[in-house]
């Protein structure tokens, strides 16, 4: 049995290179850039700055380890999945290390960071199990053809992450991208480079031939640019915000048509219904929007409340905000750190600035807490209208916005009319309610009496602008391979 993972404030930064081919080097430029901690506005450490040179590096390794007649494409399948198995358990091995890492960087409660390393870990786990499973199938052709397909890896893969889950991110992407068989040159953000240089170590340790992963630390117009525009990388997988989702694509469209996946943003609605149980929906909407400080992709960012239960539910949204627990990280009883930089705070207090001046009521919180560090107090608006930019852009942080509807038509309609789709949710005690809720919201995933249950076996990702392609489960692995028909002539076909 495993002990409690013990946090360490000041674990020893142990890689600040870039990671490329098992080798550790520095950026060609010679150029680096400082991680903070967003606790205390500190530079934690300075890391390499990769940007094209290094990635054309690390494209070149990725490639080399892609080739024909290499370790990695002759290897068996079911190894691929045992490599996996056991870089998943190194990352359990160091977890203590890894969350501690994670929550200097990042500034996520350490208990939450530990909790974002099992699912990594789980994640890795469930798709090594899919790595001798990928299969094609054979075809009754027409004519005297024997037609099969065959599942192949895509190739060198570009996978560009975000700095609000770094290690989880790593792996939902890492997971279906090995399983099937590519090689991936991966850029963390900029926000949050550490756990994933560490995480590559751990990929060396766990005996992936050199170039299958390759990390490379840097900003996003630089060196994640020259990965979405690379014409040596068959496909790119990116998680962000929607206006850079954009900008990767066209760059796919603008270079070699490379496959292109999307995790995107989101303004995602949660339905409270009259017949709930009120303090039951008030805890699933104070989770919703406050989990990870508001730093979700599926943060629940519109609470639509019926109409004859608004104002006791006001009331409790209020009572969950104040006795949120704010501050030290590393302080079990902490339930939510300090946003991840001083950029994010800012545009938060910005929107909440907004949310007054467009007449939405300031309930609770709305300001900066204390003066060192980026956090912000937990925040609750009511009469809260549609057509309020607090309404309708996501602003990524711990601000929940209570808007009154009064039927189930009326609902549907307004909570679908925005140009995102990645989540929703329904709070209620009727089946058929939950039903042709869960029927009619446009959105890739809709939850029923809970928020934000991500598991590793079921598809993520977004309808509209918040995405394209599904990560997790079996339909990421269509992310990351290739379907070839062979058709053999034979002299006579029988059934
Ligand atoms: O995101 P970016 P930012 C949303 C959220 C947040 C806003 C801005 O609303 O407030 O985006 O955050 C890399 N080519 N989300 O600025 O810029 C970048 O280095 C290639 C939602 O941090 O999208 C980082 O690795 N890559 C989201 C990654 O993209 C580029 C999570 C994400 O950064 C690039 C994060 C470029 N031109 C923010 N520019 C979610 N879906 O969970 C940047 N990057």
């Amino acid at each position: 049995m495993m002990s409690a993972p013990q946090s360490d404030r000041n674990p020893e930064i142990k890689f600040k290179q870039i990671f490329i081919n098992n080798e550790w080097c520095d950026s060609v430029s010679g150029k680096t850039f400082a991680t903070v901690n967003p606790c205390t506005g500190e530079n934690i450490c300075d890391v390499q700055e990769g940007d094209k040179a290094d990635i054309d590096k690390a494209v070149a390794a990725a490639r080399k380890a892609f080739k024909l007649g290499s370790e990695w494409r002759k290897m068996d399948a079911s190894k691929r999945g045992k490599l996996m198995h056991k870089l998943a358990d190194l990352l359990e091995r160091d977890i203590s290390y890894l969350a501690s890492l994670e929550t200097i960087d990042n500034g996520k409660p350490f208990q939450d960071s530990v909790e974002d390393i099992h699912f990594t870990a789980d994640s890795i786990r469930y798709y090594a199990g899919w790595s001798d499973k990928n299969m094609g199938k054979t075809i009754p052709s027409d004519g005297d053809l024997f037609s099969f397909t065959k599942h192949q890896p895509i190739g060198v893969c570009g996978q560009i992450i975000p700095w609000n889950y770094p290690l989880m991110m790593i792996g939902w992407k890492f997971g279906p991208a090995l399983a099937c068989g590519n090689t991936i040159v991966l850029k963390p953000a900029e926000q949050t480079p550490l756990t994933a240089l560490y995480c590559a170590s751990l990929v060396k340790e766990a005996g992936f031939p050199p170039g299958v992963v390759n990390v490379v630390p840097g900003y996003g117009p630089t060196a994640g640019a020259a990965l979405a525009e690379h014409m040596d990388v068959d496909k790119v997988a990116f998680t962000g915000s929607t206006e850079v989702g954009k900008l990767v694509m066209q760059a796919a469209g603008r270079s070699n048509l490379k496959r292109v996946s999307l995790e995107l943003g989101g303004k995602s609605p949660l339905i409270i219904f009259e017949d709930a149980d009120l303090d039951t929906a008030a805890y699933w909407a104070h989770a919703a929007i406050m989990n990870n400080h508001g730093q979700n992709c599926c943060a629940g960012s519109r609470t639509f409340v019926q109409d004859t239960v608004y104002d006791e539910f006001v009331k409790k949204c209020v009572t969950f905000a104040e006795n949120r627990c704010v501050g030290d990280p590393f302080d079990d009883m902490t339930q939510q750190g300090p946003q991840v930089d001083e950029t994010q705070m800012n545009r938060i207090l910005s929107y909440v600035e907004s949310g007054k001046t467009e007449g939405a009521k300031l309930e609770f919180g709305g300001s900066r807490q204390g003066d060192k560090g980026y956090f912000v107090q937990p925040t609750v608006f009511s009469n809260v209208t549609d057509e309020m930019k607090i309404a309708k852009e996501e602003i990524f942080g711990p601000v929940q916005t209570l808007i009154k509807f009064s039927t189930m038509d009326e609902v549907l309609e307004r909570a679908n009319n925005t140009t995102y789709g990645l989540a929703a949710g329904v709070i209620t005690k009727d089946i058929n309610t939950a039903l042709m809720a869960a029927q009619g919201l446009e959105a890739g995933s809709v939850w029923v009496n809970c928020y934000d249950y991500v598991v590793p076996q079921a598809p993520f990702g977004g309808f509209k602008q918040s995405g394209q392609g599904r990560e997790l489960g079996e339909y990421a692995l269509k992310e990351y391979t290739e379907v070839k028909t062979v058709s053999i002539m034979i002299p006579e076909k029988n059934s």
